[in-house]
């Protein structure tokens, strides 16, 4: 059988990362497009030992030659759009890059792409942050989207334009995974999860004090990124395109992150005081988490909760790791690497 060929953009990210290895595992060729930068993203990949099995492109979404170029080299059966400025907080104060990435960067790669190859699977990378302010719990397919953040807004624009209209309009096969949270020890500190489990095993290890957070009370639908990139590898083998919802049906606060980590790592915290002045102590009545203002967004997602049933019966893809599992995966993640840092065996926890 022939091999076949994909192309990730976004492969130096949490996903692209373990979309990566899933497709070389199936014994795809894999390219990948990469941003040009000062910092050498060829150690970022090494890191993840995909560097000689995967094909490096230079280019970014900006950048309408450069996707040609990646598509006339890669010549790919299947393209996952994974490319993207995915910071909620940061697209407040960089709206118009994220619309320029996010929306106009997928246009380009839609367009540029099946105007080369007209059979080509395209997969984009939609977003739970669409559902916005929710106005359905819980939340599939058919909800209606409600934006409240320019990355919210960019990921409808590129799913309404190139997902829905252009299949429409061209029959291309063309889909999107609605995902929800998901995180690993790949996952940027930017991102709430690993800011918690990376912070609080420092001070665990008594190389920090405490941190500081932002809306403890935002509720999220947090899996395993490991599971979802199989979903996306899914959706492009079906006999026709759909979008498809895909999260764990659990919605905890980051409060409870924070809980579940101080669970992962034997810590007994307590928590005093409200709003502003909430803080969480150790069991010596030390404060280890304070909260901060400046980590509040202009507008919140306050709760999401998905319903990934029809990806169970189309699919039959189900989400395999629990939250519970989830952060002590990402917890001992991190104590493995700092512990190695100062000399502590990976067994500490
Ligand atoms: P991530 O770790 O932030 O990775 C983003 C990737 O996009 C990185 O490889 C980054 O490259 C690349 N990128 C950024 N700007 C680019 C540009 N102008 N041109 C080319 N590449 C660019 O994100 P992720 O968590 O893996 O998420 C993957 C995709 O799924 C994103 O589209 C995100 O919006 C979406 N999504 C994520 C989640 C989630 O919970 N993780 C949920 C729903 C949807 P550098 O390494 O050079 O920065
Ligand atoms: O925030 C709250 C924050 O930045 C989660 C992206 O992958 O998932 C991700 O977007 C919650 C928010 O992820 C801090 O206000 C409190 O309510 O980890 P996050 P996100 O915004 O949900 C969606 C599905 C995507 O598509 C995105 O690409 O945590 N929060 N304190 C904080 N968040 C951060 N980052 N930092 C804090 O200090």
């Amino acid at each position: 059988m022939k091999q076949k060929r994909a192309l990730i953009t976004g492969i130096t990210g949490q996903d692209g990362s373990y979309l990566a290895e899933f497709l070389l595992k199936k014994r795809y060729k894999v390219y990948g497009l990469v941003r040009p930068a000062s910092t050498d993203p060829l150690m970022r990949i090494e890191r993840l030992s995909l560097d000689r099995m995967i094909k490096i492109i230079y280019g970014d979404m900006r950048d309408n030659n450069s996707i040609i170029r990646a598509l006339e080299e890669s010549r790919p059966d299947e393209i996952y759009n994974l490319g993207a400025q995915s910071q909620v907080g940061v697209s407040f104060q960089c709206p118009e890059e994220t619309m320029e990435v996010n929306y106009n960067g997928f246009g380009r790669l839609v367009s540029e792409a099946t105007h080369l190859n007209p059979q080509v699977r395209i997969y984009q990378a939609s977003s739970s942050e669409m559902f916005g302010n929710v106005l359905e719990t819980p939340q599939k397919e058919t909800t209606p989207f409600n934006p409240v953040s320019p990355y919210a807004e960019s990921k409808v624009k590129a799913h309404n334009d190139y997902v829905v209209e252009y299949r429409k309009r061209h029959n291309f096969f063309i889909c999107a995974g609605i995902l929800f949270n998901h995180e690993s020890p790949r996952r940027g500190r930017n991102f709430v999860t690993r800011k918690i489990t990376h912070s609080m095993v420092k001070i665990k290890l008594g190389l920090q004090d405490s941190f500081e957070l932002g809306n403890l009370d935002a509720k999220r639908d947090w899996g395993y990124a490991k599971d979802y990139v199989e979903a996306m590898w899914l959706m492009l083998q079906q006999k026709t395109p759909q979008d498809f919802v895909i999260s764990t049906g659990e919605s905890h606060s980051v409060r409870d992150f924070v809980n579940a980590t101080a669970n992962a790592l034997d810590m007994k915290i307590t928590w005093h005081g409200k709003g502003l002045k909430e803080v969480a102590k150790d069991s010596s009545g030390k404060i280890i988490l304070r909260i901060n203002p400046k980590y509040y967004r202009p507008n919140e997602v306050n709760s999401v909760l998905g319903d990934s049933s029809r990806a169970k019966k189309v699919l039959k893809w189900e989400p395999k790791v629990t939250f519970d599992e989830l952060v002590e995966i990402i917890t001992k993640a991190d104590l493995e690497s700092l512990g190695g840092v100062i000399g502590i065996h990976k067994d500490y926890a």
